[in-house]
């Protein structure tokens, strides 16, 4: 690689392809590293069995290449993990892109130079590269987390992580344990349980999850979507989840009959996916107690009429809030009517240790002859805290998160870290995220155009920086936003409370797609407000 490049992203997943096509686009001298041996992200990594996407497939891709939308073939209401994957690597491919893209290769350190007004970067192949921008297109769900349980190490069977699966690995007659029953475990034990010889699932929360749906798409129906794209995306990005429908604005306690609460919750049962279920019946599941709970109830009572065994239902029924990331699957509840295929509800029998032979709980042991941890992700900053990257005077960003966690101005700029733009940083919006990360991409693109203009007037080397006045009142923004929210109160990923030691902290803009865009929008039109000015001519006072 080049010594000196007047940009580098690191990352090759929806985020850094589409960054890299931009910045190309821009006419400057641009490259990806990424660590794994080729492109995809989330999509490469993540290859265990039944690993799919839950946002439908006509909007789990990108807006900006309208004859790719047009042509690109899927088949079923959601795309599945090798569909995805081969769908990045057709952009890549179309876009000629790989000629600029480095892989196994990993970025260890950045160092902000202030003379030179440039990155230092150290990369795992010995090479040191001077950058004027840095993009991370880090993942916000990409660095796996590993359960410390006692004696792990000492299993003799296979042990793997949803998120590293080995490509070769059979499960076909084998005893199997899966720890963790988030979005991936429920997708894992719906899709293996026929196959193996025996399944326990260790759940120490257990979801509400819904339908999906999935399901060939009907003749005519990839037409329709074709014939109204333009109208899907504007929708998409005047939404608040970004989920291709329009969510719904009927208060719960407006609708006071039973009778029609219930019809309300059958028709989103029938019709499925995770986030219609929450946010397509009424607008304020995640914000009305009474709502929820009622929510919670419905759920309940369908995993009661579809697990046969009472106690099996039980120990599947969650009681907490329905206020985690929400869920959707292809049979799930029903694989628990299979005879070989159990539950263990951890919050009754903790697992006391790993054995060299199986899971051992305070009720018994389990001989296994896998274990799986489908136990989610050190999400958001996990994958920052592993590099050192030094801004302004020496500053760490993770010394800069440390006391009150990760924080970034809409998501993809902090104070003193200059030239360091983040795709899907803390801030960011929850929803759907393709579009969200376009609306970054976007962002960081004008960004750049901004600052390489400043430099071209001025001769001098620029500085996109945010100020620590615009990065409080976005987090500020990003609380009022949140308030009354019960995902607040309710422990998983999205706060930070799935990782022993983590940082309890917001970390996402709940304001919604719409109003995201809106404010991206706003910081635009006032050239860039919220980061410190960059001069257009010679005279820097303009
Ligand atoms: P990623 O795809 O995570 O890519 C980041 C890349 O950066 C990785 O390839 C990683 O190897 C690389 N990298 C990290 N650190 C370094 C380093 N130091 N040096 C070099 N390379 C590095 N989102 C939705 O909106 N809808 C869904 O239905 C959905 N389903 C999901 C299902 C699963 C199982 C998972 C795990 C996530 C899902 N997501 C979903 C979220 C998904 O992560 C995003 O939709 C999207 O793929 C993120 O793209 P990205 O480019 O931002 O990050
Ligand atoms: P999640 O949603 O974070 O789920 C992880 C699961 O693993 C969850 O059930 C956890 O239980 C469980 N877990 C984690 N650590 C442990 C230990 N130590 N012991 C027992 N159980 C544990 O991750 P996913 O991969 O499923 O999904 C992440 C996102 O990726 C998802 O939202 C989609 O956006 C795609 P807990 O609930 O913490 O009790």
């Amino acid at each position: 690689m080049a010594k000196s490049l007047d940009a580098l992203i690191i990352g090759a997943g929806f985020g850094g392809i589409y960054q890299l096509y931009r910045l190309r686009q821009q006419g400057l001298n641009v490259k990806v590293v990424e660590m794994a041996s080729d492109v995809g992200g989330t999509w490469y990594h993540n290859r265990y069995p039944g690993a799919m996407s839950d946002t439908e497939s006509f909007i789990y891709r990108y807006s900006w290449d309208k004859e790719d939308l047009l042509t690109y073939p899927w088949s079923h209401y959601y795309v599945k993990q090798p569909e995805v994957l081969k769908y990045l690597e057709h952009v890549v491919e179309r876009h000629d892109l790989r000629r600029d893209m480095q892989f196994n290769t990993e970025l260890l350190s950045a160092d902000w130079d202030e003379a030179s007004r440039k990155w230092r970067v150290e990369l795992s192949t010995g090479e040191t590269v001077h950058v004027r921008y840095l993009v991370t297109a880090l993942g916000l769900l990409s660095k796996a987390n590993y359960p410390d349980i006692p004696g792990l190490d000492t299993f003799q069977g296979v042990k793997c992580h949803t998120a590293a699966w080995p490509r070769d690995l059979d499960l076909t007659g084998k005893r199997v344990g899966v720890i963790g029953c988030g979005s991936t475990g429920v997708q894992v034990i719906t899709d293996i349980a026929p196959k193996v010889s025996s399944l326990i699932s260790f759940q120490r929360h257990p979801q509400y999850t819904v339908p999906s749906g999935d399901r060939p798409v009907e003749p005519g129906y990839r037409e329709g979507v074709n014939e109204r794209y333009d109208e899907i995306f504007e929708q998409v990005k005047n939404s608040i989840v970004g989920f291709g429908f329009v969510e719904s604005t009927v208060p719960f306690d407006s609708v006071t009959s039973p009778e029609e609460r219930e019809a309300i919750f059958e028709r989103l049962w029938e019709q499925g996916n995770g986030f219609k279920f929450m946010f397509d019946g009424f607008c304020d599941i995640a914000t009305n107690r009474a709502a929820n709970e009622a929510a919670c109830a419905f759920i309940r009572k369908k995993i009661g009429q579809i697990v046969r065994d009472p106690e099996k239902a039980r120990k599947l029924q969650p009681h907490d809030h329905y206020a985690r990331r929400p869920l959707c699957d292809g049979g799930y509840f029903e694989r628990f009517n299979l005879a070989h295929v159990d539950v263990v509800q951890l919050q009754e029998t903790p697992i006391t240790r790993v054995t060299p032979t199986g899971i051992e709980t305070t009720a018994g042991s389990h001989d296994l002859d896998v274990i799986v941890f489908a136990t989610g992700f050190d999400a958001i900053e996990g994958n920052y805290n592993r590099i050192r990257i030094r801004g302004r005077g020496g500053l760490t960003l993770k010394d800069y998160w440390t006391p009150n966690g990760p924080t970034a101005y809409l998501g993809v700029s902090v104070p003193n870290f200059p030239n360091l733009l983040m795709i899907t940083g803390p801030q960011g919006p929850f929803t759907n995220l393709p579009p969200a990360i376009e609306a970054h991409v976007d962002m960081i693109s004008g960004l750049i155009a901004r600052a390489e203009e400043s430099r071209a007037h001025t001769g001098e080397d620029p500085v996109v920086e945010s100020l620590p006045e615009a990065e409080q009142e976005w987090l500020n923004e990003c609380e009022r936003m949140a308030e009354g929210s019960l995902f607040k109160e309710t422990a998983s990923w999205i706060f930070g409370q799935n990782v022993p030691g983590k940082k309890y902290a917001l970390r996402f803009y709940f304001g919604g797609l719409k109003s995201f865009y809106e404010a991206v929008q706003k910081v635009i039109d006032n050239d860039y407000a919220g980061f410190k000015p960059m001069a257009v001519s010679a005279d820097t006072s303009k």
